[in-house]
């Protein structure tokens, strides 16, 4: 009798369930594919761009799926209700965040729609590739009412073959974006900066002809400073020579690079996956540094594709203690940064927030950035490779992460290897970073030392690294640095806010600092807050002069550090983070920058020019 009646309930709430959902809401159907392997360097491809002014519907409900929002319907002439209308509705502007855009969205975390109508002409034996250059934090693309694709991670770009969808004339493109936070993604719930929300990088087409050049990985060999090597896969490649063999005599796909400024022109023939292996002795060739950021111009021609690129040859490797570019020892004079705008609220993005973000760390002596905690927009690290930046580059695997979960490691697997993927002809870039502040416990280090392991893989040519912050105080004159992630790092990077977190500025004239590591050590974090235009007593906090004292003792205690090879304090900028509460003071800024959101220098930023101009000249800071 009780079982029946049990029945009954589940029954009756099954009903009840059902007529909750409205007809009119279907779900809404799988997407079509996964987003594809990445384009390299769409930049220089045949594109049409879609940036510009999107009409948006806000979703604060999530009910737009279940709407069809992405049929993009016209309510004046459908049949049936049609509750929304996107070319009545209200545009942001893309790229851009929507946080910065309209004052009720400060705050907003949630559901976005997107929608972009666009004539479009596609030619005959043309792939048309939809590219995003960064969604946060989940988005999904539908092109003519069609789902395309999905993608989750809010700072590296996705692309998906459209070219089924695409038609001649009159097309649109609807994209749900949403950027709720969750334990179980990469950042997790609670970092220290602003989640900006939205298309926050450029979104365009790509047109590729069929067999075209996917990727490419042009750079020293490694160890060499006169040896160019690298590959180039071409994507459709094994079903094109599979045709031409049945035809004739199975033939092989021939590639050329060419470097005109060298005189150089090599050729390789493609594999049956369709890569080419190459390489080649370039004895002229004048290497890429922050003194000279020299730039070759090369062309990769395949039978039927064709791309030009510009990239820096350098090499990089770490001897003993020392960080070698060039052959040469150098001492990174460096800066941590957020990718916020420099004279405007919001996310930067597009050459010229690169140029004066950069432009500031120049300013301040710099030949190196931290560009913490996440990837930055590709127009940056290009702008790093123009200006003569080297460039530590990292996923948001920040602090607390889900370390158990195994669908938590593939999402930060699928960002580095993004990230990876995207910048790897970066001549800038010599350090990846896996992560920032995690505390080391065993589930930590199997994660990290998976996602050092992919990097590697991926990239055997640049350094890896990591932000630790697990350090012990044996007694009140010493720092251990002690973490077991440091052993599969090459370079380790030790974030301590001695004189702000703990202790004051003065304790660390003292101090010592030692590791159980022979490798080098970048301080890829250190520093304090304060206001600008707020002046007192050395002693007191928030006042320019408070952080001016941190900054003293510091460089003075850190010159001394033998195995130090570099210094990036927290931060070039105030920048925007929910933590930040304390009213007249920090109202929602972190305040650790040498910048004010406003782009005011405080005294700090000129403690550290001072200290990099003295150790520019002997690029080290004595302490060996
Ligand atoms: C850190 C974090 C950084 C924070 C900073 C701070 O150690 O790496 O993301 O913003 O400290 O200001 O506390």
């Amino acid at each position: 009798m009780e079982y029946i009646r049990l029945l009954y309930s589940v029954l009756l709430l099954a009903i009840a369930g059902l007529a909750q959902t409205p007809a009119r809401e279907p779900k809404p159907e799988l997407p079509t594919q996964s987003p594809v392997p990445l384009l390299q360097n769409v930049f220089h491809r045949h594109t049409i761009s879609l940036n510009g002014d999107w009409h948006t519907i806000i979703d604060s409900h999530d009910t737009g799926a279940g709407r069809r929002y992405y049929l993009n319907a016209n309510p004046a002439t459908s049949s049936g209700v049609v509750e929304y209308d996107f070319s009545a509705s209200p545009t942001l502007r893309v790229p851009g965040d929507w946080n910065s855009q309209r004052p009720e969205l400060l705050l907003y975390e949630g559901t976005v729609w997107y929608e972009n109508s666009f004539s479009y002409h596609p030619s005959a034996n043309t792939r048309t590739f939809f590219y995003a250059g960064a969604a946060n934090y989940r988005a999904h693309v539908w092109v003519n009412g069609e789902s395309l694709c999905e993608h989750e991670g809010g700072f590296t770009p996705f692309n998906c073959d459209a070219t089924s969808l695409l038609k001649e004339g009159e097309n649109f493109v609807v994209i749900s974006v949403n950027d709720t936070r969750h334990s179980d993604d990469i950042p997790s719930l609670a970092p220290d900066w602003w989640n900006y929300g939205g298309l926050t990088r450029d979104v365009m087409l790509v047109e590729v002809p069929q067999t075209f050049i996917e990727d490419y990985s042009v750079q020293l060999e490694r160890g060499s400073t006169g040896r160019i090597a690298g590959w180039v896969r071409l994507s459709g490649a094994a079903a094109a020579q599979e045709s031409a063999s049945q035809k004739t005599a199975a033939r092989k796909i021939t590639i050329t690079i060419r470097i005109p400024e060298l005189k150089i022109s090599q050729e390789a023939s493609a594999d049956a996956n369709g890569t080419a292996h190459f390489a080649f002795d370039a004895p002229k060739v004048q290497l890429w540094s922050p003194e000279n950021p020299k730039l070759y111009g090369i062309e990769i021609a395949s039978e039927a594709d064709s791309v030009s690129d510009e990239i820096g040859f350098r090499s990089i490797e770490v001897r003993g203690l020392d960080i070698l570019l060039n052959g040469k020892p150098v001492f990174l004079r460096g800066i941590t940064m957020h990718e916020e705008a420099p004279n405007r609220p919001g996310r930067a993005h597009g050459d010229d927030d690169a140029r004066v973000l950069l432009g500031w760390a120049k300013d301040l002596g710099c030949n190196f950035v931290r560009l913490a905690h996440y990837p930055y927009d590709e127009h940056m690290t290009r702008m790093a490779d123009r200006m003569g930046l080297l460039v530590w580059s990292e996923i948001p695997v920040w602090q607390a992460i889900d370390w158990t979960n195994p669908k938590v490691l593939e999402k930060a697997k699928q960002q580095l290897t993004e990230m990876i993927t995207r910048d790897r002809n970066r001549g800038s870039i010599i350090l990846w970073s896996v992560t920032n502040e995690s505390r080391a416990t065993p589930e930590r280090n199997a994660f990290t030392h998976e996602l050092v392991t992919t990097a590697r893989a991926l990239d055997a040519t640049r350094l890896i690294t990591a932000a630790t912050n697990q350090f012990k105080h044996p007694d009140q004159h010493s720092i251990v640095v002690d973490d077991p992630l440091i052993a599969d790092l090459d370079v380790f990077g030790l974030n301590e806010y001695v004189g702000w977190y703990s202790g004051t500025a003065a304790d660390l004239d003292n101090f010592s600092f030692t590791t159980p590591y022979n490798k080098p050590m970048i301080v890829s974090e250190f520093g304090g807050e304060a206001k600008a235009g707020t002046h007192g007593a050395a002693s007191q906090r928030w006042t320019e002069e408070y952080q001016e004292e941190i900054y003293k003792h510091q460089l003075a205690a850190l010159r001394k550090v033998p195995f130090l090879r570099g210094i990036a304090p927290w931060v070039l900028k105030d920048f925007r983070s929910p933590h930040r509460q304390l009213p007249g003071v920090q109202d929602g800024y972190n305040r650790k920058g040498l910048v004010s959101e406003t782009g005011v220098r405080k005294k700090a930023f000129f403690v550290l020019q001072q200290f990099y101009r003295e150790t520019a000249a002997q690029n080290t800071v004595g302490n060996k």
